[in-house]
């Protein structure tokens, strides 16, 4: 008898183990379609997260924007500075005022007597090196034509600093040609004694204090550069 309630009672807990799984197992399955609290406010949180990044989007959208309107305001500016400079040499009245409007002037390079040239006042280099960054910056080594070119060229370097020319005799000893034609230079203005090739290795022409020289082509000096030969 006590066996048998022993029984009874035994099968009757596993039934309720059972019966308590069961029903566990229905309550899972009828959640998972419906999502919990902590759920509701993941989607919320992910929701406002998107709307933050969408947010951000638009405030870099109107950063680009604005940095486009002062990139294009700048390049405004250029063209409207570049038609006036075209403007004041179509009225400056110069000889050779038609070669001068017709092509783009290298930046940095001065207006000296009716041409265009650069002096380099604060860097050495050797001559063909200076050859070189003339090129680089779209004119060539400088020569004069004549003697009004010289003077008032000089007029803009300091008195005691030596700057390459455009000439040179590697060639043919005594012959200076043009660094921008390869031509035969037509106008010189030598010192006394000068070009003297002391040492047979003086190639290439300095200008100082307004005066030419033939001295070694590894030199250091400044330069003039011009935009047309
Ligand atoms: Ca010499």
């Amino acid at each position: 008898m006590l066996q048998l309630s022993s029984l009874l009672c035994g099968l009757l807990i596993v039934l309720i183990v059972l019966a308590l799984q069961g029903s566990l197992v229905d309550s899972q399955d009828r959640s998972a379609p419906y999502p919990s609290l902590d759920n509701y406010h993941t989607i919320l949180a992910r929701l406002e997260a998107i709307e933050a990044g969408q947010a951000a989007m638009k405030r870099s959208l109107n950063n680009v924007d604005a940095r486009m309107l002062v990139k294009l305001e700048a390049i405004e500016n250029t063209l409207a500075r570049i038609v006036r400079q075209q403007a004041a040499i179509q009225a400056t009245p110069l000889s050779n005022h038609s070669k001068i409007d017709s092509r783009a002037v290298p930046p940095n390079f001065e207006g000296i007597a009716g041409r265009y040239f650069y002096i380099e006042r604060s860097l050495v280099t050797t001559w063909a090196s200076a050859v070189a960054t003339c090129r680089d910056m779209g004119g060539s080594l400088a020569t004069f034509r004549n003697e009004t070119e010289l003077n008032e060229v000089r007029k803009h370097l300091p008195n005691g600093s030596s700057y390459w020319l455009g000439l040179n005799d590697r060639k043919k000893e005594g012959e200076f040609v043009s660094a921008a034609s390869g031509k035969p230079a037509k106008y010189f203005k030598w010192f006394q004694n000068e070009p003297s090739n002391t040492g047979n290795y003086q190639h290439c022409v300095s200008f100082y204090n307004g005066e030419m020289y033939d001295i070694a082509c590894d030199e250091y000096l400044y330069f003039i550069c011009q935009d047309t030969e």
